[in-house]
């Protein structure tokens, strides 16, 4: 075969439109600090990139394994929190445990100061900053909401179980994504078994119901984090948790992606 037509993804013509609408954003919200967390590997950065529809890390080489808490800053007020991962190296969680406000692990080396990547619009590289835990706490990075990656064939085991428990005994603003891993070339979805996926939902749910109360309802949404689908999803659900000032921005995103997307993919 000489050509092979495919047609544009819509999930990546929705996401240029954030970036856009971001950059044109006619004035600034109330702060608004997202955070990525979730096990090693399991998607943050991937995502963040995705969702931000720009390669902010990867053009850095920072996307694997991240050590840092990166932070993307946007000029209306909204900050972007990429942290690293847990359940993989003690040390490493101590980190996100930080950045999140949340106990450190005991029994293992306890983090005293860290590194802060700051990536603004137009900058190649990030500025980073290394500060004491106390420096870093006196910037008040209060978490708005937690985008928690998970990658589902890979099951929520016992260390996901207990860094679950403590994030929820300090936020509550908790949306489960489930990154449907697909096959880069092909886009084509594979690994987790439904199985896997019910069984993994069930584990959340349990720790989630433990800790906030049967009335509490989690919410677990699957998106790609490689292609982008289910991110209007994720867009709209984060609407609905934060509501008032802080989720009409999630609304606008998504008002105007609807607005552009149609005659950009027929273009
Ligand atoms: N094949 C495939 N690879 C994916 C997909 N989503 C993410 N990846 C890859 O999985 C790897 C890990 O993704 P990251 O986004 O770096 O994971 P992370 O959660 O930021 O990991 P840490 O920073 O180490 O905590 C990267 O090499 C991604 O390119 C997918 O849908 N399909
Ligand atoms: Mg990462």
């Amino acid at each position: 075969m000489y050509f092979q037509l495919k047609p544009p993804s819509i999930a990546k013509i929705r996401a240029k439109f954030i970036i856009e609408k971001l950059g044109n954003y006619p004035r600034n919200i109330d702060n608004i600090n997202l955070f990525f967390t979730g096990r090693t590997g399991a998607g943050k950065t991937t995502l963040s990139n995705r969702l931000l529809g720009s390669d902010y890390f990867l053009s850095t080489g920072h996307q694997d394994c991240t050590k840092e808490i990166n932070l993307i800053e946007f000029p209306i007020g909204l900050k972007c929190f990429d942290t690293p991962g847990v359940c993989s190296d003690e040390l490493l969680e101590n980190y996100n445990r930080v950045a999140l406000g949340i106990n450190q692990i005991e029994d293992c080396p306890i983090v005293e100061d860290l590194t802060l990547a700051r990536y603004r619009e137009n900058c190649s590289a990030p500025q980073e900053e290394n500060l004491s835990i106390s420096e870093f706490v006196n910037l008040e990075f209060q978490p708005d909401l937690i985008y928690y990656l998970i990658a589902p064939e890979k099951l929520f085991t016992r260390g996901d179980r207990q860094y679950l428990r403590d994030l929820l005994k300090f936020h509550q603003n908790v949306i489960y994504v489930f990154n449907m891993f697909v096959n880069k070339q092909t886009g084509v979805s594979y690994f987790a078994k439904e199985a896997n996926i019910q069984d993994t939902a069930t584990q959340i749910s349990k720790v989630h119901h433990k800790v906030l109360g049967q009335h509490s309802q989690p919410v677990i949404i699957g998106v790609n984090c490689f292609t982008g689908e289910g991110i209007s999803d994720l867009l709209h659900q984060s609407y609905m948790m934060l509501k008032g000032n802080k989720g009409k921005l999630f609304k606008e995103l998504i008002q105007y992606q609807q607005q552009k997307t149609p005659d950009e993919y027929v273009n």
